[in-house]
């Protein structure tokens, strides 16, 4: 064998590893913590957006997330929409804890990650980065998947929902 072919082989090794991690879009997940799901209901007009996401707590303790953040929103906040005498209004929500081995989903109607002050040019189609930060210290970046107003899940579940969470 000779010096260039070891050395040919070796870099084309690296290359192949390469392309294989750039084409991996997986769940995010981070020392047992796992964001599925996610997807941001876009509006136009620089409105707020809702972004959604199923995350696992796949550790043996419980989690809390505190907080979320995007370098395309210029402010992001965790929401809860809650019906009160048959109004439906926002709030704003701390901290939600995670059980161990329990998962919970940010969804249309319920709790969601508000994105606000979107950067120029974020459309359908696209893909936003938001990270998610946990109350130990962990924080868990994912890939959201920005979608048309009318979506009303996550691009598998694409015709299955109902129109019911035309809310944030
Ligand atoms: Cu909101």
């Amino acid at each position: 064998m000779t010096l260039h072919s070891t050395f040919s082989r070796t870099a084309g090794r690296a290359l192949a590893a390469g392309v294989l991690s750039l084409g991996l879009l997986g769940p995010a997940l981070a020392a047992g913590i796992e964001v599925t799901d996610a997807w941001i209901r876009w509006l136009p007009a620089n409105l707020p957006a809702g972004g959604y996401a199923k995350v696992t707590n796949d550790t043996d303790k419980e989690v809390r997330l505190v907080g979320a953040s995007s370098p395309d929103y210029g402010m992001v906040m965790l929401h809860r929409t809650v019906s009160k005498d048959g109004m439906s209004q926002m709030l704003h929500v701390d901290a939600i804890p995670i059980a161990p081995h329990k998962s919970m989903a940010f969804t249309p109607g319920d709790y969601h990650i508000m994105l606000m002050q979107p950067r120029a040019g974020i459309e359908p189609g696209q893909t936003v980065p938001i990270t998610l930060k946990f109350s130990n210290g962990q924080s868990v970046t994912a890939q959201f998947e920005v979608r048309k107003p009318t979506a009303s899940g996550p691009a598998d579940m694409k015709g299955m929902g109902d129109m019911k969470g035309m809310q944030h």
